[in-house]
C-alpha cells in the first residue's frame, strides 16, 4: 500500500511519457532525489516516485499501490474498461485529475491504401487489428457495427500486409508510420494526452500534497 506519508506517483520509465512527465513534477516545484523522493524547497509537498512501464500504471493506482499516475488517456480509458469488467474485483472510481498537455496522439481507424472507407457501416464484417481492443469494442457496440477484433501488443501497423486484419485501428501521431505502411487514417475514435489520474479517496493529508502540486480544479 502507498506510503501514509507521502503522495506515491507512478510515471513511465522509459519511453515517450517519462521526460515529459518529470518535466511536469518539476514544473510543480519538486526537484527529484536520488531516492526517488520528490521534493518541493519547503519540504511540504513529499511525493515519491515509482517508475514503471505505462501499461501496469493503472493497476498499480487501482490497487492502491500508488496514490495517482500519468499516463495516455488511451492507455487510462483501455484499462479503466477492462478493470471496470473484471468481475471479482472491479475497480469503480478511476478519475481523471487534470489533462496535462503532453503526448498527443489519437486512435484512428486506418485503411489499406487499395481499400475504398466511406463511412463506419463499412467496418461491417471486417477484422480490425489493435492494441486497444476493449476501447475498440465499446466503440464497435455503440456504433452497432459487427467486426472482428484481432489483438495485437504491438506493430499493428504490420497487420493488413501479413493478411492478419483489413483494417487497423492504432495510435496515430504525425501519421508518418501510416505513409510508410501504405496505410491512410479514416476515422478518429479517440483523441489522446497524457493525463493525471486517481483510483482512490485520498486521505486529507494527500488531498493537500495534491492540490499544492496541481491546484485548480479538476478536469474530468
Ligand atoms: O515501455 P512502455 O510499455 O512503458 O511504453 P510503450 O512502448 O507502451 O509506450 P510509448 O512510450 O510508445 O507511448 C506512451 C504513450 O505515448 C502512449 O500510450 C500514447 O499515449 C503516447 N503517444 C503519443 C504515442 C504516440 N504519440 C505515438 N506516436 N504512443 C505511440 N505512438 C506510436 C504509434 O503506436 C505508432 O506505432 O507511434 C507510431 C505512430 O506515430 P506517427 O508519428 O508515425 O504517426
Ligand atoms: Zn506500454
Amino acid at each position: 500500500m502507498a506510503d501514509k506519508k507521502y503522495l506515491t506517483v507512478a510515471i513511465q520509465k522509459n519511453g515517450r511519457l517519462n521526460s515529459d512527465s518529470l518535466q511536469f513534477l518539476g514544473e510543480c516545484g519538486l526537484t527529484i532525489n536520488f531516492d526517488f523522493k520528490l521534493y518541493d524547497r519547503k519540504k511540504s509537498s513529499k511525493v515519491e516516485l515509482v517508475c514503471v512501464r505505462d501499461d501496469d500504471i493503472p493497476r498499480l493506482v487501482a490497487e492502491q499501490i500508488c496514490d495517482v499516475g500519468i499516463v495516455g488517456k488511451n492507455v487510462f480509458l483501455e484499462r479503466k474498461i477492462a478493470l471496470e469488467a473484471n468481475v471479482a474485483t472491479p475497480v469503480k472510481n478511476f478519475e481523471i485529475i487534470r489533462n496535462l498537455g503532453f503526448g498527443a496522439c489519437r486512435l484512428s481507424f486506418a485503411v489499406p491504401n487499395n481499400i475504398v472507407f466511406e463511412k463506419l457501416t463499412d467496418l461491417n464484417g471486417k477484422k480490425i487489428a489493435t492494441s486497444y481492443p476493449y476501447l475498440l469494442k465499446k466503440f464497435l457496440l455503440e456504433n452497432n457495427i459487427n467486426a472482428q477484433i484481432v489483438y495485437l501488443s504491438g506493430s499493428v501497423e504490420i497487420a493488413p500486409k501479413l493478411k492478419l486484419a483489413d483494417i487497423i485501428c492504432d495510435l496515430v501521431a504525425t501519421g508518418n508510420t501510416l505513409l510508410q505502411h501504405d496505410l491512410r487514417e479514416v476515422y478518429c475514435i479517440l483523441n489522446s494526452e497524457a493525463i493525471l489520474f486517481t483510483a482512490s479517496e485520498l486521505s486529507s493529508q494527500k488531498q493537500l500534497i495534491l492540490s499544492s502540486l496541481v491546484g485548480g480544479p479538476v478536469d474530468g
